[in-house]
């Protein structure tokens, strides 16, 4: 039976402790009906009412949704605020100036500890440093750095100043990074010399240099570099300085630039189902308002918890859940450098003991291969470890397996902590469907119900309203405040792709298809319904890694599918016909490492296909279109029992059937 099947007919249900459902912020179904309720009764009055009491306002905001240019819809519009003020400065007036906000621990251990005055400060002066070399509202600024407490003060001062960051994955190759620059815009790059991770230092301000050569950035004026290892670097004069040097001679007063909620706060590329990776746009007021609402919601965040999402800055997960919500929240949280399996696999079980973090948010393939991990060396298995600290799991960025739900459930939250399996996008902001932890029995495999005032809904091809038990779209029928705007400089592909006609035009279509069980009306995910795969909790386009393939001079044509895989939820499987002879035994397999490094090249390491055949053509049909779904039967290993009578070269199968 497949995950899905089982996931379908799971029977099991938890029910969140009842002394954590006592102290909760939202506290049993009732109290989740009522917000449910007041949204359904009155949309804007509920919104407007959460964003005046979360959120301080320099400008009150006199109208909470503008649909008059829909889909671009407009949340608080005329209100104006600060997301760096609002994520440090209250906490400050509020007595919390001493409170820690981040415990960094480094790829080796070290640890130190940062207070909300300290990073208030840090943030000021990078802030002004960023200023003093011209940098404004509006300008873009590309943040391409590891995972530190400069990556988090980085990205809170561009907020601080009205800059828009566009934070891109320190594992993306040059050339991506230099695609993400072009198309941004971008006037800076924020960067390090290098990065630590596993106990290895791979570069990074090489990496940017190499991006700079590719051309078409004479926009970039500055190339900031935090100095992390010390290896050397290539300096350039005039246009690279060093953090340390910037920020020295800084005042650390810096006056918050007061701008409209609608101001975008960041844009982050993610991959589509088609071209290239789209500039997902994010406004400041609904963005920050929903990212802090979910703290308090589903991570039930209280002054106590030692809160740490294992996500990198370079994801949604991370602007949300670090950079974000936790500071808005005023928690202390951790940001760790290094690698799950680094100096061993019981690394994430040992700093929940040493830091007795209370909330522990990561992902499905995280949790798998840690469990094979600690299957194969009792030492590390996480029963060697105190996680009494622990009070509430998350699990992000892919569905997770009711087996790996299991063993998350018992070996990590000791039966005792509820799991928030969240369902949500880069583009929705913040979580759409979850567990509450004080409200929702759960049932491993499901993302049970949308938060209160998420219109999610399952409808067919048409958008005509799907009954509970039937599989279909997953959609969202209202606008909500923390959603995408626009795609960056694509405004048109943003209708298109969220709001397409086929459903009306009103209604925003996520790319997955989910399905609604027929008693409890839970949601459960059932995966992406566009060519997107999901490896690993990254998300990529096949068409992209096909792209990156066929710029290959070796190759003619390539098909890429997705793959089910133990450890990484799907495994990429490239499907290659060479300009020469199809290659066979050690060749093959020469060719096919060339090419993994060229797509790792091209895109970024995230991106190399696990698998490569070579065929001496594709399945097609008679009209000359490869046929994925026969290509994914056979990446699988299974017979192939579809029809296959419009298929113009049958023989082909024999061929690709056998892996290299
Ligand atoms: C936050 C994040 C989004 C895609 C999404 C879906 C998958 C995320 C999930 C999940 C099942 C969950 N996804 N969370 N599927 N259950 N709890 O991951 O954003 O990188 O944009 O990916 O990830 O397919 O559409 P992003």
């Amino acid at each position: 039976m497949s995950d899905l099947e089982t996931a379908k007919q799971e029977s099991r249900v938890f029910s969140p402790p009842a002394a954590f459902v006592a102290n909760a912020n939202i506290s049993g179904m009732d109290a989740y009906n009522a917000l449910c309720a007041e949204a359904e009764k009155d949309y804007e009055g509920f919104w407007g009412r959460l964003a005046r009491e979360n959120l301080q306002w320099h400008k009150p905001f006199t109208k909470v949704l503008d649909e008059s240019n829909a889909p671009n819809y407009k949340w608080f519009e005329d209100g104006l605020l600060n997301v760096s003020y609002n994520c440090l400065d209250v906490h400050l007036k509020n007595g919390n100036a001493d409170k820690v906000a981040l415990i960094f621990e480094s790829d080796a251990g070290d640890v130190s500890k940062i207070s909300y005055k300290d990073l208030h400060e840090k943030v000021c002066k990078f802030a002004n440093g960023l200023k003093s070399r011209g940098i404004k509202k509006g300008d873009r600024v590309v943040i391409y750095m590891p995972m530190s407490v400069e990556g988090v003060v980085a990205m809170q001062a561009c907020a601080r100043i009205g800059a828009t960051h566009s934070v891109v994955f320190g594992g993306f190759s040059a050339k991506s990074l230099q695609e993400r620059i072009v198309d941004v815009g971008a006037v800076a790059v924020i960067t390090a010399d290098e990065q630590a991770r596993g106990g290895k230092h791979l570069p990074l301000k090489s990496i940017v240099d190499e991006a700079l050569a590719l051309g078409d950035c004479e926009k970039i004026k500055d190339v900031i570099i935090y100095k992390r290892t010390g290896g050397n670097i290539n300096f350039v004069a005039g246009r690279d300085l060093w953090m340390h040097e910037l920020v020295a001679p800084q005042s650390n007063v810096c006056e918050p630039e007061w701008v409209s909620a609608e101001h975008p706060l960041f844009i982050l590329y993610t991959s589509g189902s088609t071209g290239k990776p789209k500039g997902v746009q994010h406004s400041s007021g609904g963005y920050l308002l929903w990212s802090l609402l979910t703290m308090k919601w589903t991570f039930d965040i209280k002054p106590t918890d030692v809160f740490w999402c294992t996500a990198d800055i370079g994801w949604v997960t991370g602007h949300s859940y670090i950079t974000y919500g936790p500071l808005a929240a005023g928690a202390t949280e951790i940001v760790f450098e290094g690698i799950p399996t680094y100096p061993n696999a019981g690394r994430f079980w040992d700093m929940i003991q040493k830091h007795k973090a209370t909330i522990f948010y990561t992902a499905p393939t995280a949790i798998r291969s840690l469990i094979k991990a600690a299957d194969g060396d009792a030492k590390i298995h996480p029963k060697q470890y105190d996680l009494s600290s622990l009070r509430l799991l998350g699990s992000v960025g892919e569905p997770i397996n009711p087996e790996a739900w299991m063993w998350y459930y018992k070996h990590i939250g000791g039966e005792k902590c509820p799991i928030a399996d969240t369902f949500w996008q880069t583009e929705t902001g913040g979580h759409m469907i979850s567990p509450l932890p004080g409200v929702t029995p759960m049932v491993p495999g499901s993302c049970t119900l949308p938060l209160p005032g998420i219109m999610t809904a399952i409808v067919d091809e048409t958008g005509h309203d799907l009954p509970n038990g039937q599989g279909g779209i997953l959609v969202v029928k209202k606008p909500w405040p923390s959603m995408i705007r626009t795609i960056w400089g694509d405004n048109e592909r943003f209708k298109k792709s969220y709001f397409p006609d086929e459903l009306g035009g009103t209604m925003y279509l996520a790319g997955d298809g989910a399905i609604r069980n027929k008693d409890t009306g839970y949601f459960t995910i059932t995966g992406r319904i566009d060519d997107v795969l999901n490896v690993s909790g990254h998300r990529m386009g096949t068409m992209e890694i096909e792209s990156a393939l066929v710029a290959n001079p070796l190759v003619a044509e390539a098909a890429v599918v997705g793959k089910p895989d133990d450890t990484t939820g799907e495994a990429i499987c490239a499907f290659v016909v060479l300009k020469r002879s199809r290659p066979t035994g050690d060749e093959a397999k020469q060719i096919a490492t060339e090419l993994r490094n060229w797509v790792a090249k091209e895109i970024g390491p995230i991106a190399k296909p696990k698998e490569i055949r070579f065929g001496d053509n594709l399945p097609k049909t008679r009209s000359g279109k490869i046929m994925r779904r026969l290509l994914r039967v056979l990446a699988k290993g299974e017979e192939i029992t579809q029809d296959i009578s419009t298929l113009e070269n049958p023989a082909i199968l024999e061929q690709l059937k056998q892996a290299q």
